[in-house]
């Protein structure tokens, strides 16, 4: 955690006329915002606890994890982890929100400046090429905070349960090609949000992982579906891994041996198999951003 830069007298003074800092974004600001109109978006906001995308029509797409939160006025101050420190103003209105952008030279205690300020709405519905581009992943980035909480301990059985909420489209408890292949293109989203893209560079990445998804799928059927159902299931994933086998591979009411039983730790790290291996690039960013 990066230590505060607000001189101490400006804290003192801010924290006599606002709230204190939240750690999370407040969740009146979460959600989709949009700038510009409904039907021709300039620019796409969108806000989980933890994270922010700014999706610009015809510019950068990007996603930051908020390191830490700031009072700034009657504005909100989010500070990203990324190395530039990328910050982020912003405060309710009556009919949405405004979002300010500092000069990357103005310090925090100057902050909030003097604008400009740009005004994000809410829209019953975004076009249709941007809700093809975007729904998908922002979806999968919203139950990120989610899966990132369930995944960060050793429970691996809590960590699957958690991804399954959000992959099991049908339901079913199991994961079909189809559904399988959607998580993979939502990690390739984020992923590509979080490295910075233009919306070219976005489509290309998250059509790519489309179709390397589809083959990753059919790896991880053949792989763990053990009943031949066509889906995998929570039970085929977490087989034999959770809870870790006995010693020695024996049945849990077989005698004991003095060999040393495996590390709780090691089982969700490791232990997600072939599951584990489709997550691992996207495993970081759980660890990322949480207060
Ligand atoms: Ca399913």
């Amino acid at each position: 955690m990066r230590p505060l830069l607000a001189p101490l007298a400006a804290c003192a003074l801010v924290a006599a006329a606002a709230p204190a800092a939240q750690a999370t974004f407040p969740p009146e600001a979460t959600g989709l915002w949009v700038a510009g109109s409904c039907s021709e978006p300039s620019e796409l906001l969108f806000v989980t606890r933890s994270a922010w995308a700014r999706l610009q029509a015809n510019g950068v797409q990007v996603l930051r994890h908020a390191e830490r939160f700031d009072r700034a006025g009657t504005y909100v101050l989010a500070v990203g982890d990324d190395a530039e420190a990328t910050r982020l103003l912003f405060r309710s209105t009556a009919d949405g929100l405004l979002v300010r952008d500092p000069p990357a030279k103005m310090p925090d205690a100057s902050l909030p400046g003097d604008g400009p300020d740009v005004a994000f709405r809410r829209c019953p519905s975004i076009p249709v090429g941007l809700a093809g581009l975007h729904g998908e992943g922002l979806s999968f980035l919203a139950a990120l905070d989610g899966i990132g909480a369930s995944c960060a301990g050793d429970d691996g059985a809590a960590c699957i349960a958690r991804i399954w909420a959000w992959a099991d489209v049908s339901g079913d408890g199991g994961l079909s090609v189809a559904e399988i292949a959607r998580l993979v293109r939502g990690m390739a989203y984020v992923g590509t949000l979080t490295a910075g893209s233009t919306e070219s560079e976005l489509a290309q990445a998250v059509g790519a992982a489309g179709v390397g998804g589809i083959a990753a799928a059919w790896a991880l059927l053949a792989s763990v579906d053990y009943d031949g159902s066509g889906t995998v299931s929570r039970e085929e994933v977490a087989h034999d891994r959770f809870p870790p086998p006995a010693l020695g591979g024996l049945p849990p009411d077989a005698p004991a041996s003095d060999a040393r039983p495996p590390s709780p730790a090691g089982t969700v790290s490791s232990g997600l198999g072939a599951l584990g291996a489709l997550l691992k690039d996207v495993l970081p960013l759980f660890d990322r951003g949480r207060p």
